[in-house]
């Protein structure tokens, strides 16, 4: 793969450059009805709730979810690199029932998952903790463009020109449709509060019924502990000239309120001000600390 690809537009997205070379087959997609998706702004606690999704379906058998590395479990729909099947080609070959990641905001979602009336778990998290951990992945993942110093990349963000775009418009974009459809719409810091609580939501959304055993299993399964040693799950597997996890672990550190040590006052008051701006419209809110 080419270093650092510039990010490029589609439908009126950033996206990232491999990945527009696939963007007709993204929208083309078939979904199935029994399909579980994921969405999620990048850095929100994605492969958390893929690893929870994928013990769940099933039954929390930790054998079965050591079969391969959660981006291959769990595919990633826009996933497009050079010379590797795509993440739509992926999903076109794989067994029901599946269980599929996005980042695509509301309104780009093919709309085969509207009609089959797929059921969407959709995971926020605040903007701070968001951007943080999104510069350490632009640092580490050559995919992404360089992310300049962190004023840069700050100033970037907030004017939606990093892949996937506006953090705001994707989770206001999200929270507005949330009762039309079948959408279950939860937070990473909920999930850090209370983990069991949220996994049994996600559990009743599903339509499954665990004893309690299994539930404490996942639990246990999808610490960040846990996790972060996790071969199947911390993607060690991907060769380190792609991902760099010296530069910074793709687990790392898992919590609410890391910005509070990587932001300066100034920068942090540029991000109060955009938080505000853009959440004037919404009854959305968010916790920057638990
Ligand atoms: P940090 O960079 O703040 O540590 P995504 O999977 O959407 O890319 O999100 C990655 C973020 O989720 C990272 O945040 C990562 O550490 C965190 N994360 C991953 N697994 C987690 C877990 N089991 N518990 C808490 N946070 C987790
Ligand atoms: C891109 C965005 C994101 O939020 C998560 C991931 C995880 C999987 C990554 C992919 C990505 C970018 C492209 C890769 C891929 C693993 C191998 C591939 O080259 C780095």
């Amino acid at each position: 793969m080419v270093n650092r690809p510039p990010i490029k537009i589609v439908s009126g997205m950033p996206i990232l450059g491999p990945f527009a070379e696939n963007w007709e087959n993204v929208q083309d997609f078939e979904a199935r009805e029994d399909d579980l998706l994921i969405v999620t702004y990048p850095k929100s606690g994605t492969t958390w709730m893929s690893e929870i999704l994928d013990l769940m379906i099933h039954n929390g058998d930790d054998m079965k979810t050591q079969r391969g590395a959660i981006f291959q479990r769990v595919p990633f729909l826009e996933y497009a690199v050079p010379d590797m099947p795509s993440g739509t080609e992926i999903l076109n070959a794989l067994e029901s029932q599946r269980v599929i990641k996005s980042h695509l905001p509301a309104h780009l979602l093919p709309g085969s998952f509207w009609e089959k009336q797929c059921k969407i778990i959709y995971l926020a998290r605040n903007v701070k903790d968001v951007l943080v951990s999104y510069y350490h992945f632009y640092r580490m993942a050559i995919v992404h463009p360089e992310p300049g110093t962190f004023d840069e990349f700050l100033q970037n963000f907030i004017d939606g020109k990093i892949a996937f775009g506006s953090w705001s418009d994707h989770v206001k974009g999200w929270w507005k449709i949330r009762h039309q459809k079948d959408i279950l719409y939860l937070f990473y810091e909920d999930m850090l509060e209370d983990p069991k609580r949220e996994i049994l939501k996600v559990m009743k959304f599903i339509g499954k019924d665990l004893p309690e055993e299994v539930l404490e299993k996942i639990h246990q399964r999808t610490t960040f502990k846990t996790m972060k040693e996790n071969h199947m799950a911390n993607y060690s597997t991907i060769p380190s000239h792609v991902m760099d996890l010296s530069v910074s672990p793709f687990m790392r550190k898992g919590i609410c309120g890391d910005w509070k040590d990587q932001l300066t006052v100034a920068q942090n008051e540029i991000l109060d001000e955009y938080y505000k701006r853009e959440m004037r419209d919404t009854d959305l809110t968010f916790r920057f600390e638990n």
